[in-house]
């Protein structure tokens, strides 16, 4: 076969090679031990002088040609696969890139990090006390001795000495009764209530307080305004001369702080052990607007004020908290004179205060603990 030939059909399959494998091939078929050239080299051995001497010029020529075409075209390839693993992984670094869920406080720590600036603008600074403390600061103190009825209402956790490990109904039965407790100062409890506070603080300062314990409370307690566990914000000012106008003045405050101007207040007498007197504080219900009512649209009214009674308060008002002027008593377990020093508290729920905010219509209390994101993430 004519020479100019062979180097024609290798230039046409060595362009046609597609990848590394397609070229060996055609390396084998030409360069190989059987290959083409191989045989036409072999013929030289049967020529001789300058006939030989020509031809073996002419084949090792055609021979580097065929060497140099396929190396060239390894490279070609080569660029080529590059050129598109380079597309493939195109990164645009001005492309915005994804951010990562950052989240945010829960609504609860929001609400008490905003209550505890509205009373340091009050000049209250914030306490925080035991939420396992003793009988004697979360009751006996507060003028309810053991046994008292009013006790009742506060649906108390009683710390035991039973391991946690061993959990089956026969061993809490054997554990009942077997609480923790302290000779002088009785059983343990989770704190029902942040009032715990007030004999701690006045056993802990003299006179001026104006202090804000603000704690986890623990009753058992669950429905849609209750839950097992909540927060409670305790004021307690100690001054002299302290009278129930100071009290309402400090609590009308907040309220229209926290809850929007338009938001009304009402306190109602009532009687606990530790204040006297005492009161209810309610603020007007921001679901149904303190009308005790829900105008549902689809509907025509059920009642000559409109639509269906109000899950949440049922009657316009929610009650928020307790207060009143402190007792005596209360003072005396203090450690403080009360011919010379008054005061009042008062105690609030986080979770209810919240739920009572401008705008926010949450007919449910256990939603804020349920842990889901869906409900969560809007706030
Ligand atoms: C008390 O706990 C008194 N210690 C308040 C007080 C303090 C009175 C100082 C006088 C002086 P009461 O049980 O009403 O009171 O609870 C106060 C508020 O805590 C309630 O109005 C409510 O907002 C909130 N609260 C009570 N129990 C729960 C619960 N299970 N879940 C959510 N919030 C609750």
């Amino acid at each position: 076969m004519d020479l100019k030939e062979i180097e024609n059909i290798v230039k046409k399959k060595i362009e046609a090679a597609r990848d590394a494998a397609g070229l060996e091939a055609v390396r084998i078929e030409f360069l190989g031990r059987k290959g083409t050239m191989t045989g036409l080299f072999s013929e030289l051995a049967e020529m001789k002088g300058e006939e030989r001497k020509k031809a073996g010029q002419e084949l090792n020529t055609l021979k580097q040609y065929i060497m140099t075409a396929l190396q060239q075209h390894v490279k070609e390839l080569e660029g080529v696969a590059l050129g598109k693993l380079a597309e493939q992984e195109k990164l645009d670094v001005t492309l915005p890139g994804t951010r990562p869920p950052l989240g945010h406080l829960h609504i609860t720590t929001q609400a008490i990090e905003e209550i505890t600036r509205i009373f340091a603008q009050l000049g209250f600074y914030r306490m925080r006390y035991p939420e396992v403390d003793w009988d004697y600061y979360a009751f006996e103190a507060l003028n309810m001795p053991k046994g008292h009825p009013a006790r009742d209402e506060w649906e108390t956790y009683f710390v035991g000495r039973g391991t946690t490990r061993n959990v089956s109904l026969e061993h809490i039965a054997e554990q009942r009764g077997n609480y923790i407790e302290h000779p002088k100062f009785g059983k343990m409890v989770l704190t029902p209530h942040t009032s715990n506070g007030q004999v701690r603080e006045m056993e802990r300062r003299k006179p001026p307080i104006r202090m804000i314990n603000l704690a986890k409370c623990y009753r058992r307690q669950s429905d849609v305004s209750h839950v097992p566990m909540f927060h409670q914000f305790e004021g307690l000012l100690i001054d002299r001369n302290v009278a129930v106008t100071h009290l309402k003045g400090t609590l009308e405050y907040f309220a229209r702080v926290f809850f929007g101007p338009e938001r009304r207040i009402r306190l109602r007498p009532f009687h606990f052990r530790f204040t006297e007197p005492s009161f209810e504080v309610d603020v007007s219900c921001g679901v149904c607007h303190g009308t005790g009512y829900v105008h549902n649209p689809s509907q025509p009214p059920l009642t000559l004020r409109g639509g269906e009674k109000c899950r949440l308060c049922k009657s316009g008002w929610l009650e928020l908290a307790g207060a009143g002027m402190v007792h005596p008593n209360v003072l005396k377990a203090g450690g403080l004179d009360p011919k010379v020093w008054s005061g009042f508290a008062f105690g609030f729920g986080v979770e209810r205060s919240y739920m009572m905010k401008q705008g926010l219509r949450i007919d449910d209390i256990r939603v804020l603990y349920n842990n889901d994101l869906n409900f969560l993430e809007q706030f």
